[in-house]
């Protein structure tokens, strides 16, 4: 059945702008239908953007999820960092673009921990129902994670194939014209709070330079202040991150 009334949600600056281009490029995407995009309400710099013929509107799903049951008939998530209420996702269809290979390392920032943990690591669009990140998969495809990577490196390699993913699958997952895949297995699952508690360095403890240089460069991200030591002589934070290079 073909959609007709798109509501797409990003709180991702870079995804957003992308799949604005990618409708003004592909004008036969938009015939016949609305798009509408949003972000969250406390998103200051996508609040009220105007982008090509687009303001994107604030938000609260949580709260409105009633008006877009009935105002839309398929809601993609490119990055939304909002909670699609169980209601929501079983009564319309919707729809993930998620910067990782599901069901591996599902929720966030999936290229930090395929740095830490070896699991796969890639771009997935996915139904979305009641689990995080865990719906049925319309399309994934894995990204190389090389020894010289940080999350910085690996996350824009992850971000141009979501980009590549959306291209090939936007006009059929517009007209419902798509065959599903379930995830193989449950996978795993980081929390923002699991990402939190990597941060502060223990000086005393006792690793391998494997280990060191693994969780450095997984926290490594500019311009984000990722990980941190305690300064014994001041008591203050001591920020640090790593530049590795290949031969
Ligand atoms: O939009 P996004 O790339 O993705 C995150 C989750 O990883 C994803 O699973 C979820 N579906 C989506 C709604 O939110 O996140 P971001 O734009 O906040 O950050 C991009 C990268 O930047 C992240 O992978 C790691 C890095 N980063 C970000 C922040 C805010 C840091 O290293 N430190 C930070 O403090």
């Amino acid at each position: 059945m073909p959609y007709t009334s798109v509501l797409v949600v990003s709180d991702n600056e870079t995804i957003v702008q992308r799949f604005i281009e990618l409708l003004d490029d592909q004008p036969e995407l938009i015939k016949g239908r609305t798009f509408r995009f949003a972000c969250y309400p406390k998103h200051d710099s996508l609040r009220g953007k105007k982008i090509s013929g687009y303001t994107i509107e604030p938000l609260d799903i949580k709260q409105d999820y009633q008006e877009l049951i009935d105002r839309h008939d398929l809601v993609i998530s490119a990055h939304c960092k909002q909670i699609f209420p169980e209601a929501l996702v079983s009564s319309i269809k919707c729809v993930n673009i998620h910067p990782g290979y599901n069901p591996y390392n599902r929720g966030w920032y999936p290229q930090v921990f395929s740095i830490l943990n070896g699991k796969p690591l890639g771009a997935t669009i996915h139904e979305i129902d009641a689990k995080l990140d865990h719906g049925k998969i319309i399309d994934r495809e894995l990204v190389e994670l090389k020894t010289s990577d940080t999350s910085l490196t690996a996350y824009t390699r992850v971000q141009a194939k979501e980009l590549e993913l959306l291209k090939r699958n936007l006009a059929r997952i517009l007209t419902g014209d798509y065959q599903t895949l379930e995830p193989e297995e449950e996978g795993n699952i980081n929390f923002k709070k699991d990402f939190e508690a990597l941060r502060e360095l223990d000086l005393a403890e006792e690793i391998t330079f494997q280990h060191a240089i693994d969780r450095l460069r997984a926290l490594s991200h500019p311009p984000f202040k990722n990980a941190y030591f305690i300064d014994t002589a001041t008591g203050k934070r001591i920020w640090l991150r790593v530049e590795l290079e290949e031969e």
